[in-house]
């Protein structure tokens, strides 16, 4: 029987103890985009997130609130089920770790390591703080030795407690770490976790009688077992542990534990020794990712520097998101999340790069040749292309097999950007002209309609809606259940004869606003001392920036007349205009409304730069820009006494 090939893959239970932050989605999305692609590649895929539910903080806040535990984390875990959904995130389960079946998982594995004499009742001494009802270490306490909560004193106690034999796995362990080279990665947390457990392993205490928000001890039900036991212990529960040996034969052990990594440890150490003591196999690899960080601190709620994932989908679409999260950092570093350069990712590779690429594609297929594909001539650009494309699929396989993310996603655009050249390159504007050239046109747009469903198979993983969009404007297959990564390796799969619809913008550009700019020239101004810097420096480049002729006859500028004007509403910089150009009309929005007033303008000739790609401004879409002489705070449209329509030289 031709089985397929397995692969499970997990990300870390959150804790409910707040809201999930970009942080976290960075995880999840990591782990979404490797399911994804390896779902494209053949292999069944069980992706697991879930949420991590127990312990004395959720019983103290559900308290706190005056409602249940599992009332105040069932709605929480409704939140992160959302932000998933949103997220576009395709896990195959959602663990809880309060749902009965894991109970069962839990107090099993309890249980059978009971019996084999690795769990053992013994005293936890630690120093207590009796009004907060926690346990703390030395090096947590305050400057005067007292609760780091309260700041009252603490005192030593002891109270029974349940121990796991951690100490008694060690060499194993090691011995483990040494022969499976993969098993910690990156190497630089190997290197730690070796060093770690040189320094020897003490037993685990795993069971509290302090609270009792937990899963009881069996047989022992005052106790309730406490924490990375109860949670780790998440990864066996959906994939048949105890009630379907054929499933959990198939997926486990685990392919990938992907962490972040402050919790490698727990999951190379002591998850493995629970492992063995259970006579289990031991995941193939735990992989520690680096954290995103904010003007280069770990996010936090106590620092207020929280990003809202929620809110980022709301504004740029969750592609984008991912697209920036996956492509901005490597995966076993530390990454800056920063809005400046999520906007600039959007706008030179997905709404130029990428969203050019198609949008020229299919305009040029409509225009030349009615909307249709066939095969026509090949020429030795076309051969390079298709050289260069089935390299790229090559490279970004093993790219993505050796979890280099980032790297693959630079790949797919490198490949987007070559594409790009191959326009350029071939000029089909040009061939359209010429009759004899109709079958090499033919053949341009051919590679092209070929290049972007490649492209479309090479992004899926980390913009699933955009692939599908790509392919829904290419009229081909579009449901990627169907189609396989290899796909992506065959040159000439796109239907010949077949007929494109009309091109959609797939990214809109993001303005960063224009009065934001205007605001900032306007301060620059009134410090003149920084203009007269400017000066200086601009004198000083002035022949380095030197354009030629042919540089500027790129500018289109035209004598125009300004129709209408109206403030844009809840602006105080901006006019919205309509233009006539002599042969059609436009709208543009402009930042000119602290200098003229609409009844000012309208009716004058101004000069306007007409092939401006157009952007969208406060959901004004503005084709073109009007110019303006300006010095310091004055600024004046520059008018002219031509007709509309003259060209501007
Ligand atoms: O640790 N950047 O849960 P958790 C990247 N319940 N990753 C981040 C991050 C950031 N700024 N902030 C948090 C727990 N994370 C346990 C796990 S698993 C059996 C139990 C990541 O909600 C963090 O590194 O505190 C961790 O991998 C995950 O979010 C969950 O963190």
């Amino acid at each position: 029987m031709n089985e397929k090939k397995s692969f499970y893959i997990t990300t870390p239970i959150y804790y409910p103890s707040a809201k999930l932050h970009i942080g976290h989605a960075y995880c999840t999305t990591i782990a979404d985009a490797i399911a994804r692609y390896k779902r494209l590649d053949g292999f069944d895929v069980f992706f697991l997130t879930g949420s991590d539910e127990h312990g004395q903080k959720i019983q103290r806040t559900a308290e706190e609130k005056g409602v249940t535990p599992i009332e105040y984390v069932d709605g929480i875990v409704a939140g992160f089920k959302n932000l998933w959904e949103r997220l576009n995130i395709s896990n195959d389960d959602f663990i809880r770790t309060s749902e009965k079946r894991h109970e069962k998982v839990v107090r099993e594995i309890f249980r059978r390591i009971y019996e084999k004499g690795d769990i053992y009742k013994g005293e936890y001494k630690g120093l207590y703080c009796t009004p907060c009802e926690s346990y703390w270490t030395n090096l947590q306490l305050d400057e005067n030795g007292c609760c780091p909560d309260c700041h009252r004193p603490v005192e030593e106690v002891a109270e029974e407690a349940y121990f796991f034999r951690l100490s008694k796995y060690a060499d194993r362990l090691l011995k483990y770490i040494d022969e499976n080279e993969d098993f910690i990665y990156p190497v630089s947390r190997r290197n730690e976790m070796i060093n770690f457990i040189k320094q020897g392993l003490e037993d685990l205490c795993i069971s509290r009688t302090s609270f009792d928000w937990g899963i009881p001890v069996p047989g022992d039900e005052k106790h309730v077992v406490y924490v990375w036991f109860d949670a780790l212990s998440n990864y066996l529960t959906p994939i048949g542990f105890l009630d379907d040996a054929e499933k959990f034969a198939k997926f486990w052990p685990a392919d990938i534990h992907l962490v972040g990594k402050e919790i490698v440890r727990f999951h190379s150490i002591i998850w493995p020794c629970i492992l063995m003591a259970l006579d289990l196999p031991l995941p193939k690899q735990v992989y520690g990712h680096g954290w995103l960080v904010v003007k280069g601190d770990k996010m936090s709620k106590s620092k207020g520097n929280v990003v809202d994932p929620l809110l980022l989908i709301d504004e740029f679409g969750a592609d984008a998101i991912r697209y920036f999260l996956l492509r901005e950092i490597n995966l076993g570093q530390d990454g800056n999340f920063s809005r400046d350069a999520l906007i600039s990712r959007i706008n030179a590779d997905l709404a130029n790069d990428l969203g050019n690429l198609l949008h020229r594609t299919l305009s040029m297929i409509g225009k030349f040749q009615k909307g249709t594909v066939t095969e026509g001539a090949n020429n030795a650009f076309g051969e390079s292309l298709q050289k260069d494309a089935l390299a790229a699929a090559k490279k970004y396989r093993k790219e993505m097999d050796n979890t280099e993310l980032s790297d693959a996603v630079k790949t797919a655009f490198a490949f987007i950007g070559r594409a790009n050249k191959y326009i350029d390159e071939t000029a089909p504007w040009a061939l359209a002209k010429d009759e004899g050239k109709k079958d090499e046109l033919a053949g341009v747009l051919y590679n092209l309609a070929e290049s972007l469903r490649i492209i479309s198979i090479m992004i899926f993983p980390v913009m699933p809606d955009t692939a599908k969009k790509i392919r829904e404007q290419l009229n081909i297959p579009a449901d990627f259940a169907d189609i396989s990564m290899d796909e992506a390796e065959q040159w000439g799969l796109f239907p010949k004869g077949g007929m494109v619809n009309k091109p959609e913008q797939l990214f809109p550009r993001i303005e960063v606003e224009a009065e934001e700019h205007a605001e900032k020239t306007a301060k620059a101004a009134k410090n003149n001392k920084a203009e007269k810097k400017h000066e200086q420096v601009a004198k000083a480049n002035e022949s380095a920036s030197q354009i030629s002729m042919e540089e500027f006859a790129k500018i289109h500028l035209r004598v125009v007349k300004v129709l209408a004007a109206e403030a844009v509403p809840n602006t105080e910089k901006l006019l919205k205009l309509t233009v006539d150009l002599g042969d059609e009309k436009r709208e543009i929005v402009s930042g000119i409304a602290k200098h003229y007033t609409p009844g000012d303008i309208v009716g004058k000739n101004v000069v306007m730069v007409i092939n401006l790609k157009p952007t969208k401004i406060r959901g004004i879409l503005s084709q073109g820009m009007v110019l303006a002489a300006s010095k310091g705070e004055d600024l004046e449209l520059i008018s002219v006494d031509m007709p509309v329509g003259s060209k501007v030289k």
